[in-house]
């Protein structure tokens, strides 16, 4: 193993409190497309079309119908490696917070729990005009009669006050966060490596290519998150 993961894996054994920041690319192995790859899902739209409130609004069944593809796509993908390695890390670390900017489900049905979902999750709903948030069970429409719509924080949107403060603090307070599989291109999720750093925080960060976040990290573990992360719990955690 390099000095890199040895060391990494040194700090993650010694930290109290670890963050688990992920986004698309932890999900990428379980074959839910990411954002801005290759097989990217913008690739077929772009965000200002569909994941925001004014598309919704012009066109609603659209919107809707983009959201059902992928939850068809979801719908078929299990947790991989990665989102087990994180189960297990919680089992061995005093206190884990595990922030994710994806919408998936997948960390929880890997067995994470709880997960704070900054940008919310594909299989809630919320009514337009009452704002009751439920499972999503198939009807577009609330029994109040107005539009039910994704209960996802789309582009121009602000995230949850509460939800992204306590993200915040989690940030300020751990001893390392872990960025695994995301671009850090998002604002304010991409926020939390950073105040984890400036707070005296180490930062490792996963990714199979560099990302703006990589000259700010302790530490760059190149590699798939399903191979990278259980190698490096396993190297902190040998019993
Ligand atoms: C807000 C839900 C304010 C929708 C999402 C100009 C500059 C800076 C910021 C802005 C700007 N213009 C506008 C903004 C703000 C904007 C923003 O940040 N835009 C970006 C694109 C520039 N942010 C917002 O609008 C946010 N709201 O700011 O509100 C406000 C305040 C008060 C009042 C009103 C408003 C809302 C942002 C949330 C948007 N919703 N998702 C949906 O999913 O349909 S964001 C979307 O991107 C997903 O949630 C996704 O998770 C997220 C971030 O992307 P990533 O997760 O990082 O995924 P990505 O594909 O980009 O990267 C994958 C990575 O994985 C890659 O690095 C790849 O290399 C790696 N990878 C791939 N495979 C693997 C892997 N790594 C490891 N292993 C692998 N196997």
């Amino acid at each position: 193993m390099s000095p890199d993961r040895t060391e990494a894996a040194l700090r993650l054994r010694r930290a109290r409190h670890v963050v688990a920041f992920t986004g698309a690319g932890i999900s990428a192995e379980s074959g839910v497309p990411t954002f801005r790859g290759p097989q990217g899902l913008w690739k077929n739209y772009r965000p200002e079309d569909l994941a925001n409130p004014i598309a919704f609004e012009r066109d609603p069944e659209l919107v809707w119908e983009w959201y059902r593809w992928r939850q068809s796509i979801v719908q078929g993908c299990e947790p991989n490696a990665g989102h087990r390695a994180l189960v297990d890390l919680a089992g061995k670390v005093a206190r884990t917070s595990l922030i994710t900017q994806n919408i998936d489900g997948l960390h929880e049905r890997a067995g994470s729990s709880p997960v704070v979902e900054l940008h919310g999750n594909i299989w809630k709903t919320r009514c337009t005009k009452e704002g009751t948030v439920r499972p999503f069970q198939g009807e577009l429409r609330c029994q109040c009669g107005a539009w039910l719509r994704p209960h996802i924080v789309w582009f121009g949107e602000a995230l949850d006050r509460a939800t992204l403060e306590d993200a915040f603090q989690a940030a300020r307070t751990c001893d390392v966060l872990l960025a695994v599989g995301t671009s850090a291109l998002v604002a304010p999720a991409n926020m939390l490596p950073l105040l984890a750093r400036s707070a005296g925080g180490t930062v490792i960060e996963v990714n199979l290519e560099p990302t703006p976040l990589t000259a700010q990290a302790d530490f760059f573990l190149k590699g798939p998150a399903g191979e990278v992360l259980p190698e490096l719990v396993r190297r902190a955690f040998p019993s």
